[in-house]
């Protein structure tokens, strides 16, 4: 099984030299770092490390993700995972495993179901992930308790999505076009930690509101689309 690993980062300097260092080289190909715009020294870190550094002027964790998937190099499976060293690499196996097996297509990491560092997950991004994960529960049928940023997916399975999403909501809009395509989605526990170094999202005012906003307006728009597409099917 070939296994790439895509990073998002900015100006994760603090972080980024463990977060390599923990990945279980034998079980994968690639590492693949996509930068935008670190004034820190993230990619020349990463660079020394043995990581491709793939530099995407564009913001936003979403646009990163689909500029990592597009420079890889005939993966199985991907793996993405944060640059801030709350997400612990080692446990990678845990989130191939189901994937492995054959048991899914989609692996997400809960947080929540997980061992977690207290104080690890704010307050309000403890809050606002239960929510997204109770409403995909209740309006979809699958049941997740968050929506963790480290992940696996087969590789067919993201070209099938076509997820678009720059933003944060591209976590959402993979889990949600996922489950409506039909796609396994497992989700196993996994540690988390404090971060390294400043939080881009969930720790800044525009961030939180941002994804909220965001993921919500996702988890409702795609659920009406797909009760109107179910509603006018001829029986
Ligand atoms: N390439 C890139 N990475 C980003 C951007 N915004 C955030 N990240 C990275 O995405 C990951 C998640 O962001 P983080 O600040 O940890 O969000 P939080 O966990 O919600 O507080 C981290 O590795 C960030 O460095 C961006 O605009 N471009
Ligand atoms: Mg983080």
């Amino acid at each position: 099984m070939r296994v790439s690993v895509i990073i998002p980062t900015r100006n994760e300097a603090l972080a980024i030299g463990h977060v390599l260092a923990d990945i279980p080289a034998e079980l994968v190909n690639e590492v693949i770092v996509v930068d935008s715009l670190s004034s820190d020294g993230t990619p020349e870190i990463a660079a020394r490390m043995g990581a491709r550094v793939v530099s995407e002027v564009r913001r936003g964790y979403g646009q990163a993700c689909l500029t990592g998937l597009a420079c890889t190099n005939a993966p199985d499976v991907v793996v993405f995972l944060d640059g801030d060293y709350s997400d612990r690499p080692a446990e990678l196996p845990l989130l191939l495993a189901p994937i492995a097996e054959g048991r899914a297509d989609i692996t997400i990491g809960s947080r929540l179901a997980g061992p977690r560092t207290p104080g690890a997950l704010p307050w309000h991004a403890l809050f606002g992930n239960w929510l997204a994960a109770t409403l995909i529960t209740k309006l979809y049928g699958l049941k997740i308790s968050d929506l963790g940023p480290f992940r696996a997916a087969r590789a067919d399975v993201l070209r099938a999505v076509e997820l678009q999403e720059t933003t944060y909501g591209w976590a959402v809009e993979l889990i949600l076009k996922g489950v409506i395509s039909g796609f396994r989605i497992v989700e196993v526990p996994v540690s988390y930690h404090p971060r390294l170094g400043k939080s881009k999202i969930s720790g800044t005012f525009k961030g939180t509101f941002g994804a909220a906003w965001f993921i919500l307006s996702r988890i409702a728009s795609y659920y009406f689309r797909r009760r109107k597409t179910t509603m006018a099917r001829p029986v």
